[in-house]
């Protein structure tokens, strides 16, 4: 028995495990969604965290921009896509992505940050047309671009395996990939919200493409709609084997769903108590991934602060232009200066650092 206080005796023997380093299994994780002691499986996922990272904080100044909303797919939680048709549908031209990144770029930016939907009229070509076309305006700008679906539609469409891609991705001078798109692995819940996606196979291909070459990636899990906490503990094993042979993952963004303007929009989406519950677990499950990001966009600027405590090391960047989490009722602003992030985590009692898409110091700003 350990010595906390838990009001819920069972996380005694999960406490004893974190306390030896020990890892924790897949009963271990169904059991933490079963217990309601939030505050203390809060406490225990707080520990882990501040043994990786003390009262860290990190953020960084980046820009999202999505080159089109055109997508063929209709999956039912996304309220981003729009059919060729639509009046609203956009294809940015690599120009206008490079005049709109010189635009709203905020002063000291590192990163850019481009995801969209899937067009059959976009080949490989485009997305190196448009890496290159950054890289020359933002020479030492990192690029963190695409996700596995686009990789291995791109693959499909431009008749290239997924290695060919990432090797015409990486000459064009693409610095990372984000997470996204890896919403639930298990095979019975993705078919039913994301029913023509790319599989877990396609999905975990495309990473281990690009940690085989040495490359950074992030991962995420989208929760709070039809699946139960036995998928998401499935999901985050997924990652940690992943992680176990191939390294490469630096952060785990769990992203909270919203329904709003979605084919789910009849779900009541996520409770606070979820978000936090899931973030906690996430930090003891991924004994293996450094940083856990708490997305202030889609969290809401006060849950992502309550997170700093619940196992969350990150909250992202200045963004300054969101749009998939707007289209789907999302409350936030569509971005933040750096003086307000940097007031948020200091705030809620934690050290601001920005860092660069590879989780490098840039700056320990002073004032705290
Ligand atoms: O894959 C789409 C999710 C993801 C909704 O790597 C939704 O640093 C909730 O992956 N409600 C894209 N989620 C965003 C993403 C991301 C965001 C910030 C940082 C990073 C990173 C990655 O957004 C999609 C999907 O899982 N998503 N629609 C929705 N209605």
């Amino acid at each position: 028995m350990t010595t906390d206080n838990f009001s819920d005796p069972r996380l005694h023997a999960i406490a004893s495990k974190i306390d030896a380093g020990e890892r924790l299994s897949f009963d271990d994780g169904l059991l933490l969604y079963d217990i309601h002691d939030l505050p203390g499986i809060g406490a225990l996922a707080n520990r882990v965290r501040e043994r990786l990272h003390g009262r860290k904080t990190f953020y960084n100044i980046n820009l999202h921009i999505n080159p089109t909303n055109t997508c063929f797919m209709s999956c039912k939680f996304c309220a981003f896509g729009r059919k060729a048709f639509d009046e609203n549908s956009y294809i940015l031209k690599p120009e206008e992505i490079v005049e709109r990144a010189k635009k709203m770029m905020p002063p000291a930016g590192s990163e850019i940050h481009l995801v969209g939907g899937l067009d059959p009229r976009l080949k490989i070509e485009y997305y190196c047309d448009y890496i290159r076309a950054l890289k020359e305006a933002f020479p030492d700008g990192h690029i963190k671009t695409l996700t596995p679906v686009e990789v291995v539609y791109i693959a499909r469409i431009s008749k290239l395996t997924i290695s060919q891609v990432i090797d015409q991705l990486a000459e064009a001078g693409m610095g990372s990939m984000p997470g996204g798109g890896a919403e639930i692995f298990d095979p019975e819940i993705r078919d039913q919200i994301c029913e023509h996606k790319c599989d877990s196979e396609g999905w975990f291909e495309t990473h281990r493409e690009l940690h085989k070459r040495d490359f950074k990636s992030n991962c995420t899990m989208l929760y709070g709609h039809l699946e139960e906490p036995r998928h998401r503990i499935d999901h985050l094993m997924r990652l940690r084997t992943h992680q176990d042979e191939w390294g490469g993952f630096q952060c785990f963004i769990p992203l909270s769903f919203h329904p709003a303007n979605t084919k789910l929009d009849h779900l009541p989406g996520p409770t606070g108590f979820l978000e936090l519950q899931t973030i906690a677990i996430s930090r003891l499950m991924l004994d293996n991934i450094p940083h856990i990001k708490a997305y202030w966009i889609m969290l809401g600027i006060k849950q992502a602060q309550v997170a700093q405590w619940f196992g969350a090391d990150d909250i992202d960047g200045t963004v300054v232009h969101e749009e998939i989490y707007h289209d789907a009722g999302a409350h936030t602003p569509k971005g933040m200066t750096p003086d307000e992030l940097r007031r948020l985590i200091r705030d809620c009692g934690r050290q601001p650092v920005l860092r660069n898409t590879l989780y490098e110091e840039i700056e320990v700003p002073a004032g705290v």
